[in-house]
């Protein structure tokens, strides 16, 4: 074989490449397998004489650079163009959120109540001082107060907002001096006397849910948790009332064996007062599993709140007689009461607020 011929044959291995790269179509191979073009021109190489061997390697190693530089930049292209789409595969799923758990017991919460004839109502959740507290038996300076952690906030400018305005408020209420301070809601039980005020006389059946804050922070406390408020006035309330609420409530939304208890306690704005506590799911109320000291509770029950009978001095801050009326209140965490229920293992509620989409996607 002579250069000359050698060349012709380069030329030949040249112009199918150009001609392959307009069409789009260049497979490696073709050029590079066992029996690809370069590769037979390569081989060729021996045919010449030894003195025009260095002439053609050089065109050679020209020609595989340019090969090779040309089929990468094509390659993605190739790729593209080679797959087959099965449109029988089953498509990507978009991932869908849902409501917060909290948000989810929230519903769950209203619509147990609301069988009952309760109504959901919403307060303000910046409060004047007044409903807070002193409207609940809790005059200024109380010690009882300090028990409720209570961030205070800067008074905005309320002109023209009859929702804050101290003086709309002062009428209705002429003990309170200057409307008072504002506060972020301790409890719910800020509704109270604001839901005597909306209705003006009983019959009362109201649930309150909304958002309460504390300066309390630990495994069991956030700044920010939610708590539901229960209110009834009627005639002829009594703690009987409560009670069978409380068990309705607590095999609705605990299960059929749920049991809830009531023992004496102390708040300014209920008499008598008590802590309700809901049996143990793993004890039954027993406290004991197999003749053991059940690791849950350790005593057959879980604390979820506070209840009692609306104090007569609350009806009167709400302008309702205690002589012809009386009622009962209960008011306890959302949070606390959910994870209580059966099944869920959760140790600290701060998680419902670290935003971990691990954590959430579970409810
Ligand atoms: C009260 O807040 C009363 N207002 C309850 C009440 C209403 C009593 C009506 C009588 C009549 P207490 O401070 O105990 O009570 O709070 C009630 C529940 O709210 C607690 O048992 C707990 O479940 C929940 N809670 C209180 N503070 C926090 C917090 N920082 N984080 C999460 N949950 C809390």
């Amino acid at each position: 074989m002579t250069i000359d011929q050698f060349n012709q044959q380069a030329k030949v291995v040249l112009n199918q490449f150009a001609a392959d790269l307009t069409g789009g179509q260049i497979d490696q191979t073709r050029y590079f397998g066992k029996k690809g073009l370069f590769t037979q021109l390569a081989k060729q190489i021996q045919q010449l004489p030894s003195e025009k061997r260095g002439q053609a390697g050089k065109l050679l190693n020209q020609i595989k650079r340019d090969l090779t530089k040309n089929i990468a930049a094509t390659a993605p292209l190739n790729q593209a163009t080679q797959q087959s789409i099965d449109f029988s595969l089953p498509g990507n799923k978009p991932k869908v959120g849902h409501l917060h758990p909290i948000t989810q017991a929230i519903n769950q919460i209203s619509r147990i109540f609301e069988r009952i004839g309760f109504i959901r109502v919403r307060y303000p959740e910046v409060d004047w001082d007044w409903y807070v507290f002193e409207s609940l038996n809790m005059p200024p300076n109380h010690p009882a107060r300090d028990e409720w952690e209570t961030f205070f906030i800067d008074r905005p400018d309320t002109t023209g907002n009859v929702a804050y305005d101290p003086k709309q408020l002062t009428k209705r209420h002429p003990k309170m001096i200057d409307g008072g301070k504002l506060v972020l809601t301790t409890h719910t039980s800020n509704g109270q006397v604001r839901e005597m005020e909306r209705l003006g006389k009983p019959p009362i059946r109201m649930i309150n849910i909304a958002r309460c804050y504390r300066r309390q922070q630990d495994a069991t406390h956030t700044q920010m948790f939610h708590q539901f408020e229960g209110l009834v006035i009627d005639k002829g309330i009594t703690i009987q009332h409560l009670k069978g609420t409380l068990d309705y409530f607590a095999k609705e939304f605990y299960g059929p064996k749920a049991k809830s208890r009531i023992r004496p306690f102390h708040f300014r704005f209920t008499e008598p007062s008590f802590e309700v506590d809901f049996s143990c799911h793993i004890c039954h109320g027993t406290g004991f599993v197999n003749g053991q000291k059940c690791k849950l509770c350790k005593s057959g029950w879980h604390e979820v709140g506070g209840a009692g009978m609306v104090h007569p001095n609350v009806l009167k801050a709400g302008g309702i007689d205690p002589d012809q009326y009386t009622g009962f209140a209960f008011g306890w965490g959302v949070e606390r009461t959910y994870t209580l229920r059966e099944g869920l293992n959760i140790d600290d509620i701060r998680h419902f607020y670290n935003n971990k989409v691990k954590f959430l996607e579970q409810f």
